[in-house]
């Protein structure tokens, strides 16, 4: 069984009615809902301008109502933790913290041995293999113990894989100046500063291969000698930072090697969770429509991986709207799951309808629920209701959806992966769902915010 962090039904509507969801049925159906119910944690950085108060009301209030785990862009790195030696500021990171507590948020720590985003008085100590030992345990003492009991994961070592040939990065401080022992040592002082918390080695690139040219396949050859050589490891971040190229060859890396790397790691006890998710597209080519539904299939192949695998707990997206996002740095766009006017994209409806239908691989999605239907003229049966509001209600005859309690609205359905099939506009009641194969389907109908959604047979 996961260890989830719990959120008390009272905390998550607490939080909700204090991001004033206008709509009187919209409140639960959101992604965080769906993925405690799943047992799984669902969530989106806090950019680094959330922490100057430079974003609009509304990213926070989405993202505390839909994320329940949090980790700062940049905020909890080392040059914003010890920008100069043995002077710590935690300003920004007890910020986030009270943020996540205040919102029922598990918290995940980044990065605390990592090349990048070192400050410059690291480096003056960069050939005293003993000075730097020193100042990397210390590093890890203070910022850790600062924040014990309260954040709950740390990634210990980042990127400390080279891209090109799997073997170590040797442009790195740490590397350079201690050698490949900086990472076993960064896990047991990590370990020794908070015991309780889950220690994880993060890297980009591990969706490609578990083979022994691949970075996966050369980071597993290392966690076995970290669980055999007692390593306080306990889990594996793959970054996923992914490039939808829209040629024919969508992607480099797929869900699939990632889901093998899930389970292998699994044979060795120790946890997968994604951690930086994002699905961008080339800088300055033209995004259709269908492009960004085929990304939102990848952002949902990718959730099936944390849904599916038990080892899997944790599905983090570097970014909440394309507005605020590193991807320009890397030539890439659109990456995210809401656009840049705060409006949720194709991949958030995707991983909404995965995670409310997700039902773990033991159960048998429906059982024979068309044959307990008795009404002659009604084909549908509703085995599900999330959300559902006391006045807007829906049901399917024939092949007409019927809808009471709301004039005007946006009608979506999906099949059981939580692929779009069918979407229309109901201004009177009522919609033909025209085109649509024979099967179980979700429907969605949604009007602004609100949104109900029912589980059918269509005959
Ligand atoms: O999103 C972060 C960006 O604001 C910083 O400028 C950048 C500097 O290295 O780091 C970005 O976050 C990175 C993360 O810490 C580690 N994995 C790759 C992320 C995207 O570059």
């Amino acid at each position: 069984m996961r260890n989830l962090f719990p959120v008390s039904g009272f905390m998550l509507s607490v939080a909700l009615i204090g991001a004033g969801i206008a709509s009187t049925f919209a409140a639960d159906e959101t992604l965080r809902s769906y993925a405690e119910k799943n047992d799984i944690y669902i969530g989106a950085i806090l950019n680094s301008q959330w922490f100057g108060g430079g974003l609009p009301a509304q990213y926070e209030q989405i993202h505390k109502t839909q994320f329940n785990i949090v980790v700062a862009e940049n905020e909890m790195k080392f040059d914003a933790t010890e920008p100069s030696e043995n002077r710590f500021n935690y300003n920004n990171g007890d910020k986030m913290v009270k943020y996540a507590k205040q919102n029922g948020m598990r918290v995940r720590g980044h990065a605390l041995a990592w090349h990048s985003q070192v400050p410059n008085w690291v480096n003056n100590y960069k050939n005293d293999k003993k000075k730097l030992l020193s100042v990397l345990k210390n590093h890890i003492n203070n910022v850790v113990g600062h924040w014990k009991g309260q954040v709950d994961e740390w990634d210990v070592v980042n990127e400390a894989i080279s891209n090109n040939e799997p073997m170590w990065r040797s442009y790195s401080v740490w590397y350079q100046g201690i050698g490949p022992e900086f990472i076993d040592s960064a896990f047991v002082w990590a370990h020794a500063a908070d015991p309780d918390a889950e220690l994880c080695y993060n890297d980009y690139n591990l969706e490609q291969g578990v083979n022994p040219k691949a970075k996966a396949g050369f980071l597993l050859e290392q966690v076995k000698r970290w669980v055999a050589n007692g390593i306080p490891i306990t889990c594996v971040g793959s970054q996923t930072h992914v490039e939808d190229t829209t040629t024919d060859k969508h992607f480099i890396g797929s869900p699939d090697s990632l889901r093998s790397l899930a389970r292998e790691l699994a044979k060795l006890n120790i946890k997968l969770k994604i951690t930086e998710l994002d699905i961008g597209f080339k800088s300055g080519i033209n995004v259709s429509k269908s492009d960004l539904e085929r990304q939102g299939q990848t952002f949902r192949q990718y959730l099936d991986i944390i849904l599916e695998e038990p080892n899997a707990d944790t599905y983090l997206i570097w970014g909440v709207s394309d507005k605020w996002s590193w991807l320009g740095g890397l030539n890439r766009q659109k990456g995210l799951i809401y656009d840049d006017n705060l409006k949720p994209k194709p991949a958030f409806d995707s991983l909404l309808v995965r995670l409310q239908n997700f039902e773990p691989p033991q159960d048998t999605i429906v059982t024979d629920t068309t044959s307990s239907d008795t009404t002659a003229q009604d084909s549908s049966i509703a085995i599900a209701q999330s959300a559902g509001p006391g006045s807007v209600t829906m049901h399917v005859a024939g092949r007409t959806l019927f809808i009471a309690g709301t004039q005007s609205a946006k009608v979506d359905v999906f099949d059981m992966r939580g692929r779009p099939v069918f979407s229309a506009r109901s201004e009177n009641g009522s919609v033909e769902l025209k085109g649509i194969p024979e099967g179980l389907y979700v429907v969605r109908v949604r009007n602004g915010s609100a949104s109900l959604t029912k589980r059918f047979a269509i005959k």
